[in-house]
């Protein structure tokens, strides 16, 4: 089956799961930095569903465990309606976030389309961060820090039953790459759920190349392949406006394969791009990396066209 030519962009303005406030400015700055013309010089047809609305941000300390755990709630039902409708379309959803824990309402509407549909699913987690917190050891309690857990069966119901029965995904569907800054109880638990993770060091030791290589051996014909794009991911040198920072990250060309090789299964079938946050951003630069990056990833680089 091929990638969908027409993509759903969806906005879902809120910083409600972070630590600092700005993320939810994210969706206009990437509309600013030109997303959608971006996706048409692609090829695609691109229709901007606008905004989704939920509560604001009352900026309170976390309660159990968790900040903000009814707003994160609201936000992530809005979420996994709008990406279960765009699939139901057979368009491809690009959520415009917004922080990560929107990748809670995302990822479990892609992987309730893909049980529907008897479709193997396979999630890129590109981030500096693991975002596999539970609410007993989350140093924050910010639930943009926990969204892989939720997703895993390892949160509060309201959010782990999005989508049906917990978990939303299987232990060996995801790989997270470019991981380099894991919370000391947070790494036990990566190690004890077994999540392939193609860190910093694994990437200076063996190339990009052959993290996405292996990050990506295995598709089929028959994969939804979901890619979770955290722009601090991307190094601080390039990606300033994002709220968590972590030096160290891949460097513009090592993006540029990255996407590329994505690009190249074309598989991609749903998109999160999340955490930009203009308040920390230098004139937009760090909206127009991204929007330059998802270019690449939907094949403007690669001789093999979609
Ligand atoms: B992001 C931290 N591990 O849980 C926590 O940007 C940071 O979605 C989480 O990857 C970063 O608060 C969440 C310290
Ligand atoms: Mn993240
Ligand atoms: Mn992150
Ligand atoms: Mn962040």
């Amino acid at each position: 089956m091929n990638a969908p030519n027409l993509v759903h962009l969806i906005g879902a303005p809120t910083d409600i799961g972070a630590g600092d406030r700005g993320a939810s400015m994210g969706p206009e700055a990437m509309r600013v930095a030109g997303i959608d013309r971006a996706l048409r010089g692609q090829g695609l047809t691109v229709h901007d569903t606008g905004n989704l609305v939920g509560p604001h941000n009352p900026w309170q300390p976390p309660v159990a465990g968790y900040r903000h755990l009814p707003e994160v709630i609201a936000w992530n039902t809005a979420v996994h309606r709008a990406v279960s409708e765009a699939l139901r379309a057979d368009a491809l959803p690009l959520l415009l976030g917004g922080d990560h824990c929107l990748a809670i309402g995302s990822l479990s509407a892609v992987a309730q389309h893909c049980r529907a549909k008897s479709r193997k699913l396979r999630v890129l987690w590109l981030d500096a961060h693991a975002d596999f917190n539970t609410h007993t050891v989350t140093p924050t309690g910010n639930i943009h820090g926990m969204p892989v857990a939720c997703l895993y069966g390892n949160g509060p119901q309201a959010l782990t039953a999005l989508g049906g029965p917990a978990p939303q995904l299987q232990a060996d569907c995801i790989r997270q790459i470019g991981i380099r800054s894991v919370d000391a109880e947070e790494k036990r638990l990566v190690h004890a759920a077994g999540l392939e993770v193609f860190d910093m060091r694994f990437i200076d030791e063996y190339g990009m190349r052959e993290a996405m290589n292996q990050a990506l051996a295995g598709l089929d014909a028959d994969t939804h392949l979901h890619v979770s794009f955290d722009v601090d991911f991307l190094d601080p040198d390039i990606a300033p406006g994002v709220g968590t920072t972590v030096r160290g990250g891949p460097t513009y060309r090592e993006a540029q394969l990255c996407m590329e090789m994505i690009a190249d299964t074309g598989l991609l079938a749903s998109l999160d791009v999340v955490e930009l946050n203009p308040a920390f951003d230098v004139r937009n630069r760090t909206a127009e990396v991204a929007v330059d990056l998802i270019e690449s990833l939907f094949g403007k680089s690669t001789l093999m066209r979609r």
